[in-house]
């Protein structure tokens, strides 16, 4: 399964595991760069609702507690672009989500900093009150800032398919994965952002989009419109590999 559907084999990362909750657009994006690179490693899930995040061992290896966590034999990650860019550069041999050439490489850059500069902030101000604090509602300011943000991705979509220009990369990947998310909490309108609307819409119909981010997505919609946790009994802390998620289109079961 690659970036359009493709049957190549998948490479196994035997010496990687990633530490993710799926209801994280951070762990998600990565989830989806690794579908889209047809690669595997073993990941484990960690329920941020029941505190894992925190657990000793977690800590240990990133003491900001935040997912998703990256080991690749001594070494660890824990920023979902760094992740997402080490696996490309070091497994990926298509050259194509993320460019080798200086050029093609710094406008997927220029993307994943406005993802971890801008658009994470904006999300995190927005959705933590709710989360964490009891909060019902989307508070105004954020809402507006959020749709500043719809306004700069309508502005960069123009003339182009896709954010990164003339095809599909890690760029649009990572900022996929945020605003798919963001867009349960302040729906992108098709009225004032139509290029926005249809790219959102073209990066759902992508096979990693379906195998990796749609699950976690429906889990965090839930979790928005109920307050509740989904399918609590489906969290479990045991690894999986990548690919028995994929075969079962996105959702968990035991290997
Ligand atoms: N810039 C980081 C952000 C990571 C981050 O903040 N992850 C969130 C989940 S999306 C988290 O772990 N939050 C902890 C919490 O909700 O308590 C990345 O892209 O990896």
């Amino acid at each position: 399964m690659g970036i359009a559907g493709s049957k190549t084999l998948s490479t196994t990362l035997h010496n990687c595991t990633l530490w993710k909750a799926d209801r994280s657009p951070a762990c998600r994006s990565v989830m989806m760069a690794l579908d889209a690179m047809n690669l595997s490693l073993t990941e484990v899930d960690v329920d941020i609702d029941k505190d894992e995040h925190n657990l000793p061992e977690i800590v240990a290896m990133n003491p900001f507690r935040t997912l998703p966590i990256l080991k690749d034999r001594e070494l660890i990650l824990r920023d979902s672009h760094a992740i997402s860019t080490y696996l490309a550069s070091r497994y990926d041999e298509s050259d194509k989500i993320l460019p080798q050439d200086p050029a093609g490489r710094s406008l997927v850059d220029q993307l994943l900093h406005y993802d971890s500069g801008i658009l994470q902030p904006r999300y995190y101000v927005s959705v933590y009150p709710i989360l964490y604090e009891n909060c019902r509602y989307v508070m105004p300011q954020p809402i507006e800032d959020i749709e500043k943000s719809y306004q700069d991705l309508e502005t960069m979509l123009t003339g182009h398919l896709w954010l990164s220009g003339s095809w599909l990369t890690l760029g649009d990947i990572t900022v996929a994965a945020t605003i798919s998310t963001s867009n349960v909490l302040v729906p992108v309108d098709k009225q004032r952002f139509p290029l926005l609307s249809n790219w959102l819409y073209r990066m759902s119909e992508q096979a990693f989009f379906v195998t990796a981010n749609k699950k976690g997505l429906s889990e965090f919609t839930n979790r928005i419109d109920t307050g509740k946790i989904s399918g609590l009994n489906e969290f479990k802390k045991c690894p999986r590999s990548s690919l028995t998620r994929r075969s079962t289109g996105g959702t968990l079961s035991e290997t």
